[in-house]
């Protein structure tokens, strides 16, 4: 019998079980809602987790999951190129362990976030050699705590019908398509037990460009399996624009397609741009709610995600307000709780799905 949850899992092996009647592994399809409850993550940004003991005491009450945001990143770990600084991850790590919440680790390959001796390296050989040393101490050092990994992050073209499939960067300038399949393949060595995840952002509505994105996504999932390298499933980051909309059909189609090659979905960084909406805060909130609404449905629809994690809990941290600035000036309201640690509708909304 094949198993469907094995390291060593192929494609074919895949279409081998399915066309035998087995049902995949990773999410159950069908039903509006799933039977069991997802497990609610929550990224954890280390200053309020620091300094806000409203912050912890809401993760030890609802999350399930916890994701250091930054804390696992290059740039925080290896500031230094001759030592590795685990201080902030370890805080974020003990305290999940602590209260028995599971952990995601993000990311062990970016373009983006990287200390700058890094990106000044100019030899492939030196950078294959520092990816595996960096995956085998990171990964390693969390084997059997850390239960899933974004192995890579964002390594998709923002726009594949303009710029190519590949996310220009250190990793894919200097190794090529090849970066991927180290990475993958260097984590699988130093943590046998985790789920290894690919990671991207704008694969939710129905756009051409989300389509070339999810197509690159399958490519890559496809040609790591035909290696026999491990990949055990997509994570869709969800940064929602409440102005976009959900392509249902598409991501449904997605989400089928990751299904039949026997990879599990995850949502890993939930938020909504509230940029265009009314500043009516009540307007607002519901109008955010709405959004996660609509593409929870849509999701849980064509199978169920391994979990929800929403990137932040609180609006009084989130990329959202830098990036995405209001014209009014208004304060972005993109998470589940308010800059006072009060549950918005974004929450009992999510808390549907999650139970
Ligand atoms: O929210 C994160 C912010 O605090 C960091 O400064 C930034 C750079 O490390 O990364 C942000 O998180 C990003 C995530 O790692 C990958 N997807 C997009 C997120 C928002 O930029």
């Amino acid at each position: 019998m094949v198993n469907l949850t094995s390291n060593r899992l192929t494609r074919r092996c895949v279409l081998q079980g399915i066309a035998a009647g087995m049902v995949a592994n990773g999410f159950a399809t069908g039903g509006a809602i799933a039977a069991s409850k997802i497990p609610f993550g929550v990224a954890v940004h280390l200053d309020p987790f620091r300094q806000e003991p409203r912050f912890r005491n809401l993760l030890k009450k609802h999350a399930d999951l916890i994701v250091p945001m930054n804390a696992l990143k290059w740039a925080s770990l290896r500031y230094d190129r001759d030592k590795f600084d685990f201080t902030g991850a370890d805080e974020i790590i003990d305290f999940a362990l602590q209260h028995g919440k599971s952990i995601h680790g993000h990311a062990l390959l970016w373009y983006h976030a990287n200390p700058k001796w890094l990106d000044a390296i100019r030899s492939a050989r030196e950078l294959e050699r520092l990816l595996a040393q960096h995956i085998e101490q990171v990964a390693g050092r969390y084997e059997g705590k850390i239960a899933t990994w974004d192995v890579v992050n964002e390594v998709v073209a923002h726009d594949p019908l303009t710029q190519g499939k590949w996310r220009r960067g250190i990793w894919y300038d200097l190794l090529g398509p090849r970066h991927v399949e180290l990475a993958f393949a260097a984590a699988a060595r130093a943590a046998p037990s985790a789920r290894l995840f690919i990671n991207d952002y704008d694969l939710e509505d129905d756009s051409l460009r989300t389509e070339a994105r999810q197509t690159a996504i399958l490519q890559i999932v496809r040609r790591l399996q035909d290696k026999n390298i491990p990949i055990h499933g997509v994570g869709l980051q969800a940064h929602l624009y409440a102005e976009r909309g959900i392509g249902r059909e598409n991501l449904g189609k997605f989400v089928r397609s990751l299904d039949a090659l026997g990879l599990e979905v995850a949502v890993t960084e939930l938020d909504v741009i509230d940029w265009k909406l009314p500043a009516d805060r009540d307007r607002r909130d519901r109008a955010v709610a709405a959004t996660v609404r609509e593409f929870l449905e849509a999701l849980t629809s064509a199978g169920q995600p391994r979990n929800v994690t929403t990137w932040g809990l609180s609006d009084a941290n989130s990329w959202v307000k830098e990036t995405f600035p209001r014209q009014d000036s208004a304060i972005a309201r993109p998470l589940p709780f308010d800059a006072n640690w009060q549950p918005k509708p974004m929450f009992h909304e999510i808390k549907k799905f999650t139970g």
